[in-house]
């Protein structure tokens, strides 16, 4: 039973959610940031090789969300969580702070957060809302250096046994706003258990489309809020 409101939900989204609020995504950029690739400055050799580049990537994204609001789909997701009395996950992909503002409680950022930082010598993470450069000592331990506390491209994703418990166990499987394009997220839609119902929310069907028993094509501020409606009757 997949619309009774005990049923277990799994929730993942990526970039194309926190389009409309101003946040670009990586595709519609086709993957460029100051002419580099994205999967190029996204790396730990990149952090190895240029530092001052990376932190530069990452300080001017973390500024950016000053800047930006949670849209329509992000509050519609923060009010289903509120509503929902069975399990309820969301998964993103994203590393901006949408969601927490929209509300949204139970939320899992596989990718890390722009907000927060790790220590390089003692390993802890921390909340980091301002710039963050390779001389910033950390407050834990008063060493560093601290990196941004993501997940690079061939860095293993936060809490995935979790998640893959989480979606094993659901009857919900939603994707909203992402290309398909990122493993192992990307692959999200194969481990849910056979009799969950699995629905694609995006601009355009994404790599992942056909896996999905259902595709819906339009803007997240318009299909979520729509299909939340839905679910809570
Ligand atoms: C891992 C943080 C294994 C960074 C991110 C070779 C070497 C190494 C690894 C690999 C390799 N080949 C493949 C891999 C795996 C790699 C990968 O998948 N690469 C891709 C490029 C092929 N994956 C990894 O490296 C992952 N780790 O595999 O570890 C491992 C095993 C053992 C031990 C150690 C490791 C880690 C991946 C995480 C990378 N970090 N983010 C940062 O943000 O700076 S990924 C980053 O890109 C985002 O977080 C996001 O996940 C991804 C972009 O994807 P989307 O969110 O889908 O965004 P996109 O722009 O692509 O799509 C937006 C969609 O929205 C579009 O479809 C669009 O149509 C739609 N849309 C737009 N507007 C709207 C909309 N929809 C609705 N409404 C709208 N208004």
């Amino acid at each position: 039973m997949t619309s009774a409101l005990n049923a277990r939900v799994v929730i993942l989204t990526g970039a194309g959610i926190s389009a409309e609020s101003g946040l670009r995504t990586f595709r519609a950029a086709d993957g460029l940031w100051e002419n580099h690739r994205v999967e190029d400055v996204a790396t730990p050799q990149a952090f190895q090789r240029n530092p001052d580049l990376v932190y530069r990537f990452y300080n001017e994204r973390r500024r950016s969300l000053a800047t930006v609001q949670p849209n329509a789909a992000h509050l519609a997701l923060a009010r289903l969580e509120q509503a929902w009395s069975g399990d309820f996950l969301l998964v993103t992909q994203n590393v901006d702070d949408l969601h927490d503002r929209a509300g949204s409680r139970n939320l899992l950022h596989m990718h890390g957060e722009l907000l927060k930082a790790q220590c390089l010598a003692c390993r802890a993470d921390m909340v980091w809302p301002g710039d963050m450069d390779r001389d910033s000592p950390c407050p834990i331990c008063g060493h560093g250096p601290v990196r941004p506390h993501i997940v690079w491209f061939g860095e293993m994703p936060l809490e995935m046994d979790r998640i893959y418990q989480a979606l094993d166990r659901c009857d919900l499987f939603l994707a909203i706003g992402t290309s398909g394009h990122v493993y192992p997220a990307a692959g999200f839609v194969e481990a849910v258990g056979p009799r969950a119902r699995t629905l694609e929310l995006n601009l355009e069907p994404s790599l992942a489309a056909s896996a999905f028993l259902e595709r819906r094509i339009g803007k997240a501020t318009e299909l979520v809020p729509a299909f939340v409606e839905e679910l809570l009757g």
